[in-house]
């Protein structure tokens, strides 16, 4: 532990770091009892603190002590009145709740979080990476791997992020640059309190079920993710998006890279989740065998387009945009300044659809 006296930038704070020194590899922790703040590995009770480079493994589910429900758990917990602290450069593995944040004004970056494959609360509840229950957080250039289980109730559950109803409002909230692969799921958003002001972008998301369930969700935006609905079905659903009211989420910018029989506006109602009526502009949509007439599943929007991305390299998920792609400089001007990979945007003049930027050398 660290004491560090310099201001952090935009806050008037003196945060106390928690981190690795020396060489070699981070320092380790795990927690495999209840009675020990419930299995809880680090838990953030104070604001102005930053956790950087530490590594945490092996979590309990909640299920197993009645006591302890999933709302209570993480391997790393930042509490209701922890605020403006940062967790950054931490790797997580087979913990069934990654980091939950109940607190406000929180920055979740540039962890790893990844492979786990129990029952956060059997038998509704998998594995969760990142779960935020309260306003006003970020979570961004996350890399969240293979956090899903299978049986229970539903198939198959879990998911990368959850935005999850704990009587708070859970408004604006920022979630972009994050790298998503294999999980149940990109990113869910409970119903219950407000959850307004949500905004998706510039992350890629490869996984099951769903890219992103809106259960709750007003004034949300979706924008320059690249998305591939290409897993096959493992649980009771398979859609790109569900949502719960109309005309509340702006679906723009984005590449929708699909399964056969997927549409991204249309599909199975999930618990009268259906309202596919939204705002929609300047997306690719693509069914990979090209069978699909309208893969965007409702009328095209203003630039919609349905075509190949043309990807480099679509099975070796090199996303990157080759030379003649459809998807280069067809996006229109949102106000982000970086692509998935920190590339200015735009280049060539015109921003492109998708999470990255077509850069001619
Ligand atoms: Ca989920
Ligand atoms: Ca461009």
């Amino acid at each position: 532990m660290e004491h560090y006296t310099s201001v952090v930038p935009g806050v008037t704070g003196r945060p106390i770091i928690y981190t690795e020194y020396g060489t070699g590899r981070a320092p380790r922790f795990t927690n495999q009892s209840y009675q020990l703040q419930k299995g809880r590995m680090i838990q953030i009770d104070g604001c102005y603190i930053v956790v950087d480079g530490l590594y945490f493994y092996d979590g309990i589910p909640a299920n197993r002590n009645r006591h302890l429900t999933a709302r209570e758990a993480g391997a790393i917990f930042v509490s209701l009145k922890a605020e403006h602290n940062i967790i950054k450069n931490c790797e997580i593995e087979n913990c069934p709740m990654g980091i939950q944040v109940i607190g406000q004004h929180n920055l979740i970056t540039h962890n790893y979080i990844h492979d786990c494959n129990i029952f956060l609360s059997y038998p509704s509840w998998g594995p969760v990476g990142i779960m935020v229950a309260n306003s006003n957080n970020e979570i961004s250039y996350n890399k969240i791997v293979n956090y899903f289980s299978k049986g229970g109730r539903f198939g198959a559950d879990g998911g990368a992020i959850e935005i999850d109803d704990q009587k708070h409002a859970r408004d604006n909230i920022y979630i972009h640059h994050n790298y998503s692969t294999g999980n149940e799921g990109f990113l869910e958003i409970t119903t219950g309190a407000s959850a307004d002001n949500i905004q998706v972008s510039y992350n890629v998301s490869d996984d099951y079920q769903e890219f992103i369930f809106f259960w709750a969700g007003t004034n949300c935006i979706v924008e320059n993710n690249t998305v591939l609905c290409l897993k096959p079905p493992n649980s009771r659903v398979r859609v790109v998006f569900s949502f719960e009211k109309e005309n509340e989420v702006t679906v723009r910018n984005n590449i929708f890279v699909l399964a056969k029989g997927l549409q991204v506006f249309a599909g199975d109602s999930v618990y009268n989740a259906d309202k596919w009526n939204q705002p929609h502009s300047n997306n690719v949509y693509f069914v990979v065998d090209g069978t699909q007439e309208n893969p965007c599943g409702i009328s095209l929007g203003r630039g919609d387009i349905i075509a190949d991305p043309l990807f480099m390299d679509l099975e070796n998920r090199d996303l990157h945009l080759r030379a003649g792609s459809p998807a280069i400089d067809a996006g229109v001007d949102v106000g982000r300044k970086l692509d998935f990979e920190d590339n200015l945007v735009p280049q060539g003049g015109k921003p492109d659809i998708g999470a990255f930027e077509f850069i001619k050398y």
